[in-house]
């Protein structure tokens, strides 16, 4: 049963950004074990990190899931790998980042995975669609959401319009 409650941010700033983040949105709804609950609108975004490189387009969704933290992890960096994901420069140009952000209310502290995911407060470009979906949230060992987003530059984010 799909009674497992996740969200998930993407975010992609090279080779055509908006179609890396529709295309991987349907590759995870198109999981037999991923029911797709909830998608935000697609934002752009300025780089966190070097700033030598494109804007980002990023989104969050929200899915049902039967899948266990390691397991869903393994979906994400298969979709990451077939869009030529290659892991150089820490914080640079990426074609697909997808971030397991929160899995229910559980904190996972292991070798491959920490959740909730430890930027979630200091990024606006997660914090802003996280919202979108749900403004009631509670970030678990860190706080509500609507007192991190007090906290972060809004002004770096900016709903995409006009895109196909
Ligand atoms: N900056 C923005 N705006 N969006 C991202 O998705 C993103 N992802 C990253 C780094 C390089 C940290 N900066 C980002 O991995």
């Amino acid at each position: 049963m799909n009674d497992n409650i996740a969200f998930i941010g993407l975010g992609s700033n090279l080779d055509g950004p908006v179609t890396h983040v529709e295309q991987a949105i349907d590759q995870l709804a198109n999981c037999a074990e991923i029911y797709l609950a909830k998608q935000s609108k697609l934002y752009q975004s300025q780089p966190v990190g070097p700033q030598d490189q494109p804007d980002f387009i990023n989104a969050v969704i929200m899915i049902h899931t039967n899948l266990n933290p390691l397991d869903l992890l393994d979906i994400m960096q298969d979709i990451e790998n077939k869009h030529d994901r290659k892991r150089l420069v820490r914080w640079g140009a990426r074609t697909l980042d997808l971030d397991l952000l929160l899995y229910n209310d559980q904190i996972i502290n292991n070798a491959r995975l920490t959740v909730p995911h430890p930027e979630i407060p200091n990024r606006a470009f997660v914090l802003v669609p996280l919202q979108e979906l749900n403004s009631d949230l509670e970030i678990p060992g860190i706080g509500l959401l609507s007192d991190l987003i007090n906290n972060v530059d809004q002004s770096s984010i900016n709903e995409l319009s006009n895109h196909e």
